[in-house]
């Protein structure tokens, strides 16, 4: 059966990409590139599911190509095949030490290069979706506390060096030992998802980030974002939940689920680490509730 994906060839003479494009084209999006430092660029923007790099290449050859997409957190979990016509058992095994994942010798043969593909897009996509089941809250199905952690950090690396704002709000429910209380453990579970999906909808930037930070808190991270749009995103979450209308019976605040929101917004300085943002949010969120509940602080 056909396993389509994008595959980027890497040679730097026309002819292999054209063979390798005809032996691929009718199952795969081919994209190509004629050296190494092309390959790269292509690698970072079109996200190819697997690369097949020529080994010997001017400037740039194939084992440095490796080693660079290797090093690179976007590119490291890209599936690389060497096609090549070195054939020595330690052209191979050098092949395979910088992170290749497969070494196809030339003159290919194209259904023996078309199975090889399968194989390892089968592979790249069952590691692509186990990846996904360790980011994923599976109540709520929203990121987990795995996902905020390595978000948070890249993305407080990423705005410490364009000196930009990464803003976080850390939402807990009110009074929600009362609701399980009154309403049963399951049908809190329930009022969690919606509560999830409402946050969704009031976060709605592409790289908005909501969620689960533990039990019925959620942390949603905006990056680039400064305290008047992150003010901006709480009214919009608050609003959220406000129109779900989930009823509370046992809550002091109101007679509906109600939620209490910390907002921070940083500029990364110096060596600060990402905790101080959470720690602030943390302490925003305390005097939120200390305040009554139902608002946010900032
Ligand atoms: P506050 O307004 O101060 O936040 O009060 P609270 O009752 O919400 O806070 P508390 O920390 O006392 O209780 C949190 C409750 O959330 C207790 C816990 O059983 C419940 N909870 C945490 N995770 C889940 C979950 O996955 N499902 C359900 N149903 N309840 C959960
Ligand atoms: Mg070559
Ligand atoms: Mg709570
Ligand atoms: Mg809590």
């Amino acid at each position: 059966m056909a396993l389509n994906g994008r595959i980027l060839v890497v040679d730097d003479a026309m002819e292999n990409i054209q063979i390798l494009h005809a032996a691929l084209q009718e199952e795969q999006e081919v994209l190509f590139a004629l050296d190494g430092a092309r390959a790269l660029e292509l690698a970072r923007t079109q996200h190819p599911d697997l690369i097949l790099v020529d080994a010997m290449m001017p400037d740039m050859d194939g084992y440095a190509v490796c080693a660079a997409l290797r090093a690179a957190p976007e590119t490291r979990d890209i599936p690389v095949i060497f096609v090549t016509a070195l054939k020595t058992p330690e052209d191979e095994t050098r092949a395979l030490e910088a992170g290749a994942a497969d070494f196809i010798t030339k003159p290919v043969n194209a259904a023996v290069v078309r199975a090889r593909v399968r194989t390892q897009l089968t592979v790249k996509r069952q590691a692509d979706a186990l990846r996904a089941l360790t980011l994923t809250d599976p109540l709520t199905g929203v990121a987990n506390r795995r996902a905020f952690d390595e978000r948070l950090e890249a993305e407080w690396r990423r705005c410490a060096r364009a000196g930009l704002p990464v803003a976080l709000i850390l939402a807990d429910v009110d009074h929600f030992k009362a609701y399980n209380d009154h309403y049963g453990h399951q049908a809190g579970d329930a009022c969690l998802v919606q509560v999830a999906a409402a946050l969704r909808r009031g976060a709605g930037r592409t790289h908005d980030l909501v969620t689960r930070y533990g039990g019925e808190e959620f942390a949603i991270l905006l990056p680039q974002l400064d305290a008047l749009g992150a003010e901006g995103v709480a009214h919009r979450l608050l609003d959220e939940l406000a129109q779900l209308g989930l009823p509370h019976a046992a809550s002091p605040t109101a007679p509906h689920i109600t939620m209490s929101l910390g907002l921070s917004s940083l500029v990364p300085r110096d060596a600060q680490g990402a905790d101080v943002l959470v720690a602030s949010a943390d302490a925003l969120l305390y005097q939120a509730k200390a305040g009554g509940r139902n608002q946010y602080r900032m």
